[in-house]
């Protein structure tokens, strides 16, 4: 079979703003690396391998490819395990440069083959810069093995690979990057291997990728020739390649070295001679390839950019659900410690026994002035009750925050339970979120402290002139102390007299309590102080226990402007790649580009 030369559309953004398409690809590079996906939501596994193939397409081959236009063209010899490769090398170049073996996969490090002039082309700053150039042969797969060689033609490179569909994860990581790195494939498969499916699963993406690719079809024996090209090429055709020059090799004996006969192998050679030999036709063969897999690379940053996109509405839910859960917390509490709620059970019980019981709240309404005396007489001498309604206030908030700051924990978790996202963060967060912090209680009983020492600092500063009149003296710190908390936990209940209640009741004695001392404007005052002062600390506790949702989504650390950055980056590269088609005369002479 005669070999077709390499016929494909040649035009692309070589030609014209090598610089401009460089720093465009450079720039492509940064906006790839500024992606983070760190969230698992769906499809995003997929988008984190896309990812970071492209920066190895990027770096291993389009930019230093890019930056050395007028390197030797590479070309990689890839394909089946054990489908003549090495041998296929070897016997190309006419000496043994690279091993092969009957154990299977042999070759494990890459072996590249070039003329010793062209030596200084293949530095490690150049193409597939992670892989450590050495001179001997190695099993090392991050070494990149260069062998000097006058028989290989000056402006063409030889690359032996590992085995594409190889029992060893490391080889086919290798192989894949190693194609992605070339200008053109010598893709190498076997009368036994050709219809398997790696194979063509890496041919399907050349095509697409408009990759220079030639077919070998290596080790078959005379008699099956006829049949099994005929019917590969059918297969190469049907699959977007059937611009793809197709060689056969029969199966030969090797000599001692691993050689086959050079009979075998001298059409393929003497095309890649004459590629070698003809600069345009060679510039053909790197111009398509690269532009092919400049295109690829702009075409799939589109997804790489939704999935970033993604993230971002996705970590915006996750923060949203969290915000949500303590935002009522810390709603349901201000009320609660303000309506009238906590005048119940120990708190009411212990207030009652200080400011003396039912008689007092009976004739609340019509005898204020009495009442005040009442109440004065009342709570004389009696500071350690007002002690115990200050036991029983803390604990009452305590309570609250805690009960509140569990359910917001609660809720939280169960948002973030529903979405696979918040299950991953849930599972990494080191403790369960799902409960309030271990140490709140600690917390809560200390920021309750404060508030009443707060509020005693109030009562203490506002009374500072009036500390000898006998009201206060009757009273004490203390105790106006606990009927600011009272007034306080009644503020929004509106309740004035005995149609309130007990509990009503029990908070405008509090309020009487305190005008007597202070007069009507300064308690109102003084209510309002006290209250924004107990917000502000139950504002605190619970934004430390919201902190535990949110650090999680911050140290995500996704970039909100990455998707848009990456989509202008890659605009950027259509726009030169297409400045490029237009300027580049055989772009209308071969119909356009793709
Ligand atoms: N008789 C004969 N043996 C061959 C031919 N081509 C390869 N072999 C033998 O087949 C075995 C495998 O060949 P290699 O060249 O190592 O194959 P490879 O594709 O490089 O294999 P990996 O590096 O493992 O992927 C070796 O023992 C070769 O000597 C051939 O055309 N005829
Ligand atoms: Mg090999």
């Amino acid at each position: 079979m005669t070999p077709s030369p390499m016929n494909g559309p040649v035009t692309g953004p070589v030609d014209d703003g090598y610089d401009k398409m460089l720093t465009a690809l450079i720039r492509l590079r940064g906006a790839l690396q500024a992606v983070q996906l760190p969230l698992d939501l769906p499809g995003a596994e997929a988008q984190r391998t896309a990812q970071r193939e492209m920066v190895d397409q990027l770096e291993d081959y389009a930019i230093p490819r890019l930056m050395t236009i007028d390197a030797p063209l590479l070309a990689v010899v890839g394909g089946s395990t054990g489908a003549g490769k090495s041998t296929l090398v070897n016997s190309l170049v006419g000496h043994r440069v690279t091993t092969p073996g009957v154990l299977r996969p042999t070759t494990r490090s890459p072996v590249l083959v070039h003329h010793p002039d062209d030596a200084h082309w293949f530095g490690q700053d150049r193409l597939l810069p992670d892989l450590q150039r050495v001179k001997h042969s190695t099993d090392d797969p991050d070494a990149l093995q260069l062998v000097p060689s006058d028989r290989m033609p000056a402006g063409l490179a030889i690359l032996d690979a590992p085995d594409v569909d190889s029992v060893e994860e490391r080889n086919r990581q290798l192989a894949a990057q190693l194609l992605a790195a070339a200008d053109l494939w010598l893709f190498v498969t076997s009368a036994a291997r050709y219809a398997d499916q790696v194979p063509w699963d890496y041919l399907k993406r050349a095509a697409e990728r408009s990759t220079a690719v030639a077919i070998v079809l290596d080790r078959t024996p005379p008699e099956a020739l006829q049949t099994v090209a005929s019917h590969l090429a059918r297969m190469l055709a049907s699959r977007g390649l059937k611009d793809s020059p197709l060689f056969t090799v029969t199966e030969g004996i090797v000599d001692d070295d691993g050689l086959l006969p050079p009979i075998h192998v001298a059409e393929i050679r003497s095309w890649l001679d004459s590629l070698a030999e003809d600069a345009e036709a060679r510039a053909g063969v790197v111009k398509r390839t690269l532009e092919g897999a400049i295109r690829d690379l702009t075409r799939r940053t589109h997804a790489v950019a939704d999935a970033s996109a993604e993230q971002l509405t996705a970590a915006g839910r996750l923060r949203d659900d969290a915000d949500r859960a303590y935002d009522q917390a810390i709603a349901s509490v201000t009320e609660a410690s303000a309506d009238g709620t906590l005048l119940r059970g120990e708190v009411l019980a212990r207030w009652q026994e200080f400011v003396g019981t039912g008689e007092l709240l009976k004739s609340l309404e019509n005898r204020v002035g009495w009442i005040r005396d009442r109440v004065v007489n009342a709570v004389k001498g009696k500071p350690q009750q007002a002690e115990r309604v200050t036991v029983a206030v803390e604990s009452g908030l305590e309570t609250l925050i805690l009960e509140h700051a569990e359910a917001a924990a609660e809720r939280a978790e169960a948002s973030w339970q529903q979405q696979t996202a918040g299950q991953g963060l849930l599972a990494g967060a080191g403790e369960d979120l799902g409960r309030a912090s271990r140490d709140l209680r600690r917390r809560a009983e200390r920021a309750v402290r404060d508030w009443q020492q707060d509020v005693l600092e109030m009562v203490r500063s506002e009374g500072a002139d009036k500390r000898s009149t006998a009201r206060f003296l009757a009273f004490g710190v203390n105790g106006l102390s606990v009927a600011l908390m009272i007034v306080v936990f009644a503020h929004t209940a509106g309740v004035t007299g005995a149609e309130a209640g007990i509990a009503g009741g029990s908070a405008v004695l509090g309020q009487k309590l305190l005008e007597a001392v202070f007069g009507d404007q300064a308690v109102r005052s003084l209510a309002e102080r006290a209250r924004r002062s107990l917000e502000e600390r139950v504002e605190a506790l619970l934004e430390d226990e919201r902190r535990r949702y949110l650090v999680l989504v911050d140290g995500l650390a996704l970039q909100p402007q990455a998707a848009e950055q990456l989509r202008e980056a890659s605009r950027r590269v259509d726009d030169l790649r297409f400045a490029a088609a237009r300027n580049d005369p055989r772009a209308t002479k071969s119909g356009g580009t793709a």
